[in-house]
């Protein structure tokens, strides 16, 4: 049974690197956003949208399912969910209404420091450890390089200590976490950023307008900020 109401939901990310921004992003456009630490949802008081806290991973699944309106999500996990979606024959619709100004990362590969390494070929017939298997793959396939991919939730940096994989791909900001496990970044294989995306079939005059009103609070608030 699916719960209907006419409130705007917005899915966003409950404890992480993206939730602090996201929440600040919102109520510098005006929302009042009520949030009791541990609820799922958090009632906007002065507009009819409600905030749906939960895991990043779930962000694009929930947009593109229709079950959320909007999101707020790292680029990185919005590509991998879409990818591995259209490899499950799944709908993975979805609009990208803004590219925010928080969240930069990229993921790359790393391998350790004392590797000498001269291009993507050196890791033919290797293993690569990653939270990222399709966006992984992807990049692999074009560049004509045959790995064995390791999927890991967690603890992706230790995998080549632990004799678990020869090289890694996963995200960097500062690199401060791949120097302080002995690795080097190699190649950078995509760059994100944190957006705000939409489901493509909303159809609610009075969701639309709410939206519409919004996006320009969201642009000023950026350019505000830069
Ligand atoms: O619990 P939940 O599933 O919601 O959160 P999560 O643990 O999966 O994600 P979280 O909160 O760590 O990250 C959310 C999103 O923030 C990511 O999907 C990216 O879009 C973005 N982001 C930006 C980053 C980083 N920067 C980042 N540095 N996500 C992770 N990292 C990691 C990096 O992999 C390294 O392990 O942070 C560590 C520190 O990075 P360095 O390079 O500065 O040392
Ligand atoms: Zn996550």
């Amino acid at each position: 049974m699916t719960v209907t109401t006419n409130r705007l939901r917005i899915a966003i990310q409950k404890s992480g690197r993206l939730s602090q921004d996201s929440q600040a992003l919102l109520t510098n456009c005006g929302l009042k956003i009520n949030l009791r630490e541990q609820r799922l949802i958090a009632h906007v008081e002065n507009m009819d949208i409600d905030l749906l806290r939960v895991r990043d991973d779930d962000i694009p699944g929930l947009v593109m399912d229709g079950v959320c309106d909007l999101g707020f999500v790292g680029e990185n996990v919005l590509e991998e969910v879409s990818l591995q979606r259209q490899l499950d024959n799944e709908s993975y619709d979805y609009t990208v209404l803004a590219r925010l100004d928080f969240g930069g990362c990229r993921l790359s590969i790393a391998v350790p420091q004392e590797e000498d390494y001269q291009s993507i070929k050196d890791l033919e017939g290797r293993t690569i450890a990653t939270t990222y298997p399709r966006l992984l793959n992807r990049y692999l396939k074009q560049k004509g390089v045959n790995c064995r991919i390791v999927n890991l939730k967690g603890s992706v940096e230790v995998a080549p200590r632990a004799g678990l994989a020869d090289a890694i791909c996963d995200l960097v900001s500062t690199g401060a976490t791949l120097e302080a496990n002995g690795l080097k970044e190699v190649e950078v294989i995509y760059r994100s950023k944190a957006v705000l995306i939409q489901r493509r079939d909303l159809a609610d005059e009075k969701q639309l307008k709410l939206i519409k009103k919004l996006m320009p609070r969201i642009q000023g608030v950026m350019q505000a900020n830069e």
